[in-house]
C-alpha cells in the first residue's frame, strides 16, 4: 500500500508503529552497607538529579526500602541500569539497580 521509511505496509499495518515506545522505571534498591554519599552522588551522576532532589531520594530509598530514580524508554533505562551496578561493583559496593515496567 505504502512505503513509510523502509517499511512496506499494509492497510491494516499503517499507524501500527505509531506507538510510544513502552516505559520503564529504574530503581535503586536500599541495602546496609552503601555509603549514602555514594548513592547522592550516583543519582546526580546518572540521573541528573541535583544535590538536594538526590539527598530526598537516597533518604527515601534508605526508609522505604527501594525509590524510583527515574522513568525512560526501554534502552536507555538498561543502559543506566548496567551503568549503575558497574560503577557499583567498581566501588565495591552491594547498591543493586534495577528496572520495572512503568
Ligand atoms: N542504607 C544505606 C546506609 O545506611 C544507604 C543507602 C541508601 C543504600 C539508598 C542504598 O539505594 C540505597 N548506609
Amino acid at each position: 500500500m505504502a512505503k513509510i521509511g523502509s517499511v512496506e505496509h499494509t492497510k491494516e499495518t499503517v499507524g501500527t508503529d505509531l506507538q510510544p515506545p513502552s516505559m520503564y522505571k529504574v530503581v535503586l534498591n536500599n541495602d546496609d552497607y552503601t555509603p549514602m554519599d555514594f548513592v547522592v552522588e550516583v543519582l546526580q551522576r546518572f540521573f541528573n538529579k541535583n544535590e538536594q532532589q538526590a539527598t530526598d531520594i537516597m533518604l527515601a530509598i534508605h526508609h522505604k526500602g527501594k525509590g524510583l530514580c527515574g522513568v525512560y524508554p526501554f534502552g536507555i533505562a538498561e543502559t543506566k541500569v548496567i551503568q549503575v551496578n558497574e560503577c557499583a561493583k567498581q566501588n565495591q559496593h552491594p547498591l543493586l539497580c534495577s528496572l520495572e515496567k512503568a
